[in-house]
């Protein structure tokens, strides 16, 4: 990594958005918009509880994680063909270009959508295609992990896994999301050794609201690359020490954080103290139609409240790349361009 000079806070919001980044904790059906999910619904003759646009937007009052997933899993219910996922994944791509966002893994959650009788298929298939186009289209690398909902069982994740066999060629990875207490990771410790054997990469949120030990079994149990959320760590000195010393990634999300209570306040947000302590923490937007804002919002937002500098900023768009399951040469080529990135940015100096 080269020395970052300091910048003036006047310019590091610009930066924040011009320099190039990965998104790695980002759910599709987190990305539906209100204006998408109407039009959809319309499209799908799909009757919607909420007479129009506005109403719709007026419901996302969540206080916690289970009030924002009741809404989540109904705004869902209107993606039913494969057009549908195409569209979504592809106003998300299209949306993260934006941003500037270079490579994106995208979680999707197969269940909301098979106990609705849409077939895996339709919905892997979709999202792939939406990433194969992005890719020629858009210019952006994107990829999809297939996330087990923890609220629902063991053998329904199995179940899950044995349906998206034949499109294991479509997906780099694994997941664990929704509902997290009282879902400890140790409830799919087989089906992740099962999807460890097929050579797929794991990841699984932990420390989100749950406590520490879920992030120790996620590592230990699991044997996951990544942790989603896991700013609980902070209330562990042991695992804040073991999280550094294997460069265990962190994909926090300051913007849900805030939305969903764990930081009310984004100037709380401990994002600071897990990249002081040598912790591989990146920015991600986790459900962006939802929680106020893409990754530069998320970006510009907590540098603003917490006073994180331009030395941050690198080390954050750094680790999105270090951390990402792309190929060591597109990860030496995004980290050449975030340098370039930064270097112009002091030409400009007067
Ligand atoms: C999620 Cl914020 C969050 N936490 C857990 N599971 C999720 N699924 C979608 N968003
Ligand atoms: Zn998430």
């Amino acid at each position: 990594m080269f020395k970052v000079p300091p910048v003036p806070a006047s310019r590091l919001p610009a930066l924040l958005r011009a320099m190039p980044k990965a998104e790695l904790h980002i759910h599709i059906e987190g990305s539906l918009e209100p204006e998408l999910i109407f039009a959809l619904a319309q499209r799908n003759g799909v009757p919607l509880p909420y007479a129009s646009v506005e109403e719709l937007r007026r419901a996302y009052a969540f206080t916690n994680l289970q009030s924002f997933l009741d809404i989540y899993y109904a705004g869902a219910s209107v993606l039913l063909h494969e057009q549908d996922f195409y569209d979504m994944a592809r106003a998300y791509l299209a949306r993260a270009v934006a941003d500037h966002v270079a490579h994106a893994e995208i979680f999707f959650d197969p269940q909301t959508h098979t106990a609705r009788g849409v077939p895996i298929e339709t919905v892997i298939n979709g999202l792939h295609r939406a990433c194969e186009d992005a890719r020629t289209e858009l210019g952006i690398s994107a990829t999809l992990i297939l996330c087990f909902l923890r609220h629902l069982s063991e053998e329904s994740a199995f179940e899950t896994l044995e349906q998206a066999q034949p499109l294991l060629d479509k997906i780099v990875g694994v997941g664990l999301d929704s509902s997290e207490v009282g879902h400890p990771p140790e409830k799919f410790a087989r089906v992740f050794a099962r999807c460890r054997e097929l050579g797929l990469h794991l990841v699984a949120h932990a420390g989100e609201e749950g406590p520490p030990a879920y992030i120790w079994s996620a590592l230990d149990v699991l044997k996951v690359e990544r942790i989603d959320h896991g700013v609980q760590a902070v209330h562990d000195a042991l695992l804040m020490q073991r999280l550094a010393q294997d460069r265990i990634a962190l994909t926090v999300c300051p913007l849900s954080n805030q939305k969903l209570q764990v930081f009310p306040n984004l100037a709380d947000h401990n994002l600071g103290k897990l990249l002081d302590a040598g912790l591989a923490a990146t920015v991600n937007s986790d459900d962006p139609a939802y929680f106020g804002g893409y990754i530069n919002e998320n970006f510009t937002q907590v540098f603003a409240a917490t006073g994180l500098t331009a030395r941050n900023a690198y080390q954050l768009a750094w680790n999105s790349f270090e951390a990402s399951f792309a190929s060591s040469a597109d990860k030496r080529n995004w980290e050449h361009q975030l340098k370039e990135v930064f270097e112009r940015c002091y030409e400009h100096d007067d």
